[in-house]
Order: structure tokens, then C-alpha cells, then sequence
């Protein structure tokens, strides 16, 4: 196991043992989690990994955004965008910016609704 590995072990169960922790460190532990969960050790998601990723995690959003599940072209593009180091994998920094990219979109969102 790599010490990134560990670290990111040790950040996800052991402060929830020692104390609780506040909504957002929950939202962001969960967001690791769900990270690891569709990447496994290797810490990096394939193509059809974000896809699922995406479909299964993050289906509300996407479908206030676009109105239907990520269509292959939309994930093309998308996967593109994330890449940024090219390896044909979304490693979780890149995976990150797909969440603020998503989240920042909200807030827009719901003024509009007002
Ligand atoms: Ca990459």
C-alpha cells in the first residue's frame, strides 16, 4: 500500500472515531469514499468508471444540468476537460474539479429559482 493510500484511509475512518465531524467534513469524506469506491486501490478512474460514477453518484445534478443521464459525447468531452495530465485516467485531483465544476453550478441555479 502507498502512504497516499494509507493517508487516504486513515482521513476517511479515523477522525470519525475520535470526534464527530461537521456537515462538510462529512461531505467531503463522502466524496473521497465514493472516489475510492468506483476507483479502487489504483486511485484512478477509467472512462467507464466516471461514467457509472456519475449515473449512480451524482444523477440529480446531472439531471438538472442536462436534463438525462451523461450521454457518451457529453462524457467524451468531459473526460477530456478532466484529464488534464492526459493519461487517460481521472486521478482524485482531476475527479475534484469535476465536483466544483458540478457544485459551482448550483448556486447560480438556485437564485434563479427565487
Ligand atoms: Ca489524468
Amino acid at each position: 500500500m502507498k502512504i497516499h493510500q494509507m493517508e487516504t484511509l486513515y482521513c476517511i475512518f479515523f477522525p470519525s472515531l475520535v470526534e464527530p465531524m461537521s456537515d462538510l467534513e462529512v461531505g467531503m469524506v463522502t466524496i473521497i469514499r465514493v472516489f475510492h469506491k468506483y476507483s479502487g486501490l489504483k486511485g484512478k478512474l477509467k472512462k467507464a468508471e466516471l461514467k457509472d460514477l456519475i449515473n449512480n453518484e451524482m444523477n440529480h445534478f446531472i439531471m438538472v444540468i442536462q436534463k438525462s443521464n451523461i450521454t457518451n459525447e457529453t462524457l467524451d468531452e468531459l473526460f477530456a476537460d478532466l484529464d488534464q495530465n492526459g493519461d487517460l485516467e481521472i486521478d482524485f485531483k482531476e475527479f475534484i474539479t469535476l465536483i466544483a465544476m458540478v457544485t459551482s453550478y448550483f448556486p447560480k441555479f438556485c437564485s434563479k429559482k427565487r
